[in-house]
């Protein structure tokens, strides 16, 4: 089915070892999906949704057990170990490919193999990457559909001699005591098995689009992160471009369809990517990014016409729900959606709704869905070459400590803040949520090998170009004592936007701390909002014996990394010291 030898032999084998009763080689084509879907509609994996609200809306329900990312599960396999790092779980790949093959053996009897051609990144882009994901999950194919630009396409690029990245994917038995994502990025290889869920399974986005992706970059002298991509328009109809990486489930698909508040007239958010980024350096010394997805796989709980304006009209059509609740009407819901809880719901799990069992959508329940049907979708978002960046944006989830927002001194400073970044985990992963952990550059999960290596790469960027973005630190999560956010976030997050942009425009104030630089409280535009002086002065406080201690545990974490640490950090974290240190003896 494929003129191009590698393929075909991968693709003979791996039929030779599942034993699939049918292959089916995905075309992407309109008539392709309705076959599946009426498949899936047929044997209960999807059930549709109000045709009048929700035109071509369907619900998945998941496995109970499978119902986010298992990092406990997640393997990189080097075959130096010190090359994966103590950033990620790892495996010899010899052992890997046995003990994973033996998983594979037969599992694909009675089912159908899928082989999807996917391509991530924009057509006609010299950045775009190709893969094919093998795998016998139908609700896999139709969201790759969304995620990615499946089929021909992607097939031809494949065939012309471009590389790909190959991913063999089995739901097995759903079981999580056979549940492996294993990767292999010295052979652009990633397994995966006995999961159907999301950043599991779908094997373009975190394997490839970062794992296997990152890897590339390092040696190939780009980057690959866990990043939206946004285009700020002023009055004036200047459009500033800015990247930010924050954890999962912590605000990138929020920050991403921004829509201004009533008070900045003339402002406008466009949206390139709401997850990914690849970023080059131009010919020109500034980074250009590229979003290599096409859809959004984004979070449920906490979207509504007042939060996220944009992704609730986003939704309207053609998505698939995974793991909300149910209305009578056959309307999608959720925590934190429009309007009272209705009656007689149906929770994720398909039960009648009672509040004894949990909230009733799945904290970590998700929609796909195109992002060219986003209303503040960037008409540059498939620009072959990028779009190129005035800043970088590093945050996470912390209800002390991380002050609003603050701008790295330089570059070095800037890769510091981005390395330092702890944020409290999420629903996104199975595991405790709440928890305060490192997560640098929100690449904890994602980043395919050493993160002192990785580093070390950031670094490097600072040597190849003087015309870097900036790079800022944000928090839109402090808490006050009663436990409430401090911050109203969402639309209001644009006041910190601003503030970000005069700065790499040199037109807004400043105060330097050691952590960085930090608007006065005047210097944030909060025209129009309900928010006490004495609280934006808090929000943007920096306690230099609180930091002490945050210093002194950013130390200690990157030691864990040895040899492999730059000793540009470790300088970073004794200039902080000793600035602090001054602070406090004055
Ligand atoms: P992944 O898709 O997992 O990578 O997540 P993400 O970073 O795109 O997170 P997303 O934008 O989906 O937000 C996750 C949760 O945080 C949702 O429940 C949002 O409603 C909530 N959230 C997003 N932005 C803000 C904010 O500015 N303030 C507050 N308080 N909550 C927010
Ligand atoms: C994340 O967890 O960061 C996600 C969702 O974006 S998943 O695709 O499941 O990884
Ligand atoms: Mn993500």
């Amino acid at each position: 089915m494929t003129k191009n030898q590698a393929l075909a032999q991968w693709i003979a084998e791996v039929t030779a070892l599942t034993q699939p009763d049918n292959v089916h080689w995905c075309d992407g084509s309109e008539q392709e999906n309705e076959l599946l879907v009426a498949r899936m509609l047929e044997d209960g994996s999807l059930i549709r949704l109000n045709e009048e609200t929700h035109p071509n809306c369907f619900l998945h329900r998941s496995a109970p057990s499978d119902v986010a990312r298992v990092e406990h599960l997640t393997f990189v396999c080097t075959r130096d170990k010190e090359d994966a790092g103590s950033n990620n779980n790892w495996m010899d790949p010899t052992a890997a490919h046995t003990l994973m093959d033996g998983l594979y053996a037969g599992c694909m009897r009675g089912r159908t193999m899928y082989v999807i051609p996917y391509l991530m990144g924009p057509y006609g882009s010299p950045y775009s990457r190709a893969g094919v994901e093998v795998t016998d999950s139908p609700y896999v194919v139709a969201n790759m559909r969304v995620m990615a630009r499946i089929g021909t396409q992607a097939l031809a690029h494949i065939e012309a001699g471009n590389s790909f990245v190959k991913g063999l994917h089995s739901i097995g038995q759903l079981d999580p005591e056979n549940r492996y994502i294993a990767h292999f990025p010295e052979e652009l290889l990633i397994k995966s098995f006995g999961s159907g869920y999301g950043g599991n399974a779908l094997l373009g986005k975190k394997c490839h689009a970062l794992r296997i992706a990152s890897w590339q970059a390092r040696s190939e002298g780009w980057l690959a992160e866990h990043m939206l991509i946004l285009g700020i328009e002023d009055p004036a109809g200047n459009t500033s471009y800015v990247a930010a990486a924050f954890p999962s489930a912590c605000g990138k698909t929020n920050l991403a369809m921004l829509v201004p508040p009533d008070s900045f007239k003339g402002w406008k958010v466009w949206t390139v990517g709401d997850d990914i980024a690849w970023l080059h350096l131009g010919e020109d010394g500034r980074l250009w990014a590229i979003n290599p997805e096409a859809g959004f796989f984004g979070v449920a709980p906490g979207t509504s016409l007042k939060t996220n304006p944009n992704c609730m009209r986003t939704l309207g059509r053609d998505a698939i729900y995974t793991n909300v609740a149910l209305t009578p009407s056959m309307e999608p819901w959720w925590e934190g959606i429009d309007g009272e809880k209705p009656a007689g719901l149906i929770d994720w799990q398909g039960r009648p709704h009672d509040p004894a069992n949990g909230p009733a959508a799945h904290p970590n329940s998700r929609f796909t869905v195109a992002a060219s049907q986003c209303p503040s979708y960037s008409p540059q978002a498939n620009a072959p070459q990028g779009v190129p960046l005035s800043a970088i944006i590093f945050g996470g989830r912390r209800s002390t400590v991380a002050p609003l927002v603050f701008e790295a001194l330089d570059w070095a400073h800037g890769v510091f803040a981005g390395a330092a970044v702890a944020s409290e985990t999420t629903a996104a992963a199975v595991g405790q949520v709440g928890q305060v952990r490192r997560d640098p550059m929100a690449m904890k999960p994602f980043c395919g090998y050493n993160f002192g290596d990785y580093w070390a790469h950031w670094l490097s960027f600072g040597e190849r170009s003087s015309k870097l973005p900036k790079v800022f630190h944000v928090n839109w999560f402090r808490k006050d004592g009663d436990g409430k956010f401090m911050w109203p976030g969402y639309g209001d997050n644009m006041r910190v936007l601003k503030w970000i942009i005069e700065r790499c425009e040199g037109r807004a104030e400043a105060r330097r701390t050691p952590v960085g630089l930090v608007p006065h409280a005047g210097d944030v535009d909060v025209s129009g909002l309900d928010l006490t002086h004495q609280t934006l002065e808090a929000l943007l406080a920096i306690d230099p014996e609180i930091w002490q201690r945050e210093v002194g545990e950013i130390g200690e974490f990157f030691a864990t990394y040895g040899s492999r640490l730059p000793a540009q950090l470790r300088a970073q974290v004794e200039r902080i010291q000793r600035e602090l240190e001054r602070q406090l003896a004055a």
